[in-house]
């Protein structure tokens, strides 16, 4: 009899027959085993995993082209597999537990015949952390199995936290014949169990990452009295030294990687670095709200990342340790042999192949580099990482920013009148689609707190949960709204963005510390024009007017779509919602009256 470990990889294997069991101790040395692995023997559409990159420029930095299908998460293959669908809720896709393990064990049988199963045994969380959780991974993808490497603390610190137990979280992960018809990415929230078939990219395949970090242990969350957020984490450091945490939640591809690695523009501000996708939040002996970051990796948007819009970030890719790099979907400049992408030069090279591999220009009519491409890198290479990164306890948390991709509407920055309010803004954001995921790009949708895909529960009783949290602080965080992209008549974004940022962070924090006043309009709290640093800036006029406006008519819009969001609940969404809503829209109108 072995552990039940060792059975339940015996079990797996039985199921999916691979060739070989290899596994992982998370060792340098097998880092470069795998990598030869993916240079040199396990291919992809024909051809070899990886790609070397030039590693005078990108030091030990390889290129993974994916199946053409498999690009980006795909939302309507997820599922939530609770007992019952309304714990899943009308926001998740939902299929009974029996059936869709039936339908799964037909689409993995014998699906790794021929090939390598790794077992990669990992933390998400520092070991020490009493927040972390030992988890296994198995698949059959070795560019899944250097990118586990990068994202989480693997090897031998998880075998010996998992012992004897069988208290590990599972990970059954095939990229099966990448046919977008026998794909799925499925979750057992009381099993600890997400299975995965059928695609290689990364949200869908890391399973450490939103499927376990965000899916699961939400649910985990709202049991014991805590919270996984797809939140970063960042600690600001003023003039005088001191330092306040922030947590953030944008959707997908909104910002979140930029501004966690923001390089400020203001003299004796620095951006700390703790985490750009997720946050787990507990409240500590002290009442206070402390983040910490499972992951150990950025899997970052590579379009639009550039010395100029995030330096540390070029830092950071070409800092070159025994952390391997990996580009998705990039553009291959064939002169240089770099990876490309829109916006990482001013001109586009003479000779690129587009993220298929095939030799591009401009007549192509699509981007070279995949409107999703992305990069997977080491946190431990960024040059702005807190020293608090390994902090087992996490960092005090004095601030949550909600923010996301509005072209109308929505300020720049406005804070909540308190907690619920915060929570009734968290709950009722929006924000655009973008490329992240397989739709349509562009469309307004509701995503409450950056959650709509990662929420394992019904979104109901997780609002109801944010509420009971802050109840159980005595002094929670403050709540912040902010919206980099509102955007003129003529479609061009008002706000600089990016670095500039620092700006509105600067006012969050000193109103955190009560330095700072604030004007009450309907939507909240908004700076005095006159408090928000905007030293060396120049801003066309009127802009910083169109910024903060609260337009009647688009609010209107904006709650009836609330509305009816909400009403998908029905008596399961916290009254304290309404409530919200309600004094809202009597705000809205009394602007209306006033300015009449
Ligand atoms: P995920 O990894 O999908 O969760 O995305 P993310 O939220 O980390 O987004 P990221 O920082 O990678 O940014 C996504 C896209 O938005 C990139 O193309 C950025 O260049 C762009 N972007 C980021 N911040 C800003 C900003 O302040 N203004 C504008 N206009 N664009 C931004
Ligand atoms: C996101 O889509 O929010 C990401 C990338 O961070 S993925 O890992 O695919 O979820
Ligand atoms: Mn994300």
């Amino acid at each position: 009899m072995g552990t039940p470990l060792e059975e339940w990889v015996e079990e797996q294997a039985r199921l999916t027959q691979p060739e070989r069991i290899y596994w992982c101790d998370g060792s340098e040395e097998e880092a470069h085993r795998l990598i030869e692995i993916g240079l040199k023997e396990e291919k992809l559409c024909g051809r070899p995993v990886f790609h070397e990159l030039n590693q005078k420029l990108w030091p030990n930095s390889y290129l993974h082209r994916s199946h053409p299908t498999d690009v980006a998460r795909t939302e309507h293959l997820t599922f939530v597999c609770h007992p019952d669908r309304e714990t899943a809720g009308p926001t998740n896709n939902w299929m009974d537990p029996k059936e869709a393990k039936e339908l799964l064990t037909n689409l993995t049988k014998g699906c790794m015949k021929g090939r390598t199963m790794y077992v990669l045994p990992y933390m998400m969380g520092h070991p020490n952390s009493p927040y972390a959780r030992a988890c296994v991974q198995l698949t059959d993808s070795v560019y899944v199995a250097v990118s586990m490497r990068i994202m989480t603390r693997m090897g031998k610190q998880a075998l010996e936290r998992i012992g004897n137990s069988e208290d590990f979280v599972r990970g059954l992960h095939s990229i099966g014949d990448l046919d977008p018809n026998r794909r799925f990415i499925m979750h057992f929230p009381d099993e600890n169990l997400v299975w995965s078939i059928g695609s290689g990219y990364g949200g869908n395949a890391l399973l450490g990452k939103k499927c376990f970090s965000l899916r699961i242990a939400s649910w985990l969350g709202y049991h014991q009295g805590w919270l996984a957020e797809h939140m970063i984490i960042i600690g600001i450091e003023a003039p005088e030294g001191d330092i306040t945490y922030i947590a953030a939640a944008f959707p997908s591809a909104c910002g979140k990687t930029n501004l966690a690695m923001l390089e400020s523009p203001l003299t004796g501000y620095k951006v700390w670095t703790l985490g750009d996708d997720i946050a787990w939040l507990n409240i500590g002996h002290d009442g206070r709200l402390y983040a910490i970051n499972p992951e150990t990796g950025f899997f970052g948007v590579a379009p639009g990342t550039s010395e100029k819009t995030n330096p540390n970030m070029m830092r950071t890719l070409k800092a070159g340790t025994f952390y391997p790099t990996l580009f998705t979907n990039t553009a291959l400049n064939v002169e240089t042999n770099e990876p490309w992408w829109d916006g990482l030069t001013e001109t586009v090279p003479s000779r690129l192949l587009d993220w298929q591999g095939r030799p591009w220009d401009l007549s192509f009519g699509e981007k070279a580099a995949h409107p999703n491409s992305r990069f997977t890198v080491s946190i431990y290479q960024c040059p702005t990482l807190s020293p608090e990164f390994d902090n087992p306890k996490g960092v005090p948390i004095s601030a949550i920013i909600f923010g996301a991709r509005r072209s109308a509407t929505v300020p720049l920055v406005y804070e909540s009148f308190n907690w619920q309010h915060g929570v009734f803004i968290g709950a009722s954001m929006a924000s655009e689609t973008t490329p992240a995921a397989v739709h349509q790009v562009g469309v307004l949708r509701r995503d409450p707190m950056a959650m709509l895909p990662f929420c394992g529960y019904n979104m109901a009783d997780y609002f109801r949960h944010w509420l009971e949290m802050g109840r159980r602080m005595p002094n929670p965080p403050k709540i912040f709204f902010v919206n980099w992209f509102r955007k003129d008549e003529s479609g061009e974004f008002l706000w600089l963005g990016f670095s500039e940022n620092m700006r509105v962070l600067k006012w969050i924090v000193e109103r955190v510390k009560g330095k700072v006043g604030s004007r009450e309009i309907p939507v909240g709290f908004v700076p005095h024009l006159e408090d928000l640093d905007l030293e060396g800036l120049k801003i066309p006029n009127g802009h910083l007017e169109k910024l903060f406006a609260v337009n009647y008519d688009e609010w209107q819009t904006e709650l009836e779509d609330i509305r009816k969001f909400f009403e998908q609940f029905g008596d399961r969404l916290p009254t304290e919602l309404w409530q919200e809503y309600h004094a809202l829209k009597k705000r809205l109108e009394r602007l209306v009256r006033c300015s009449m």
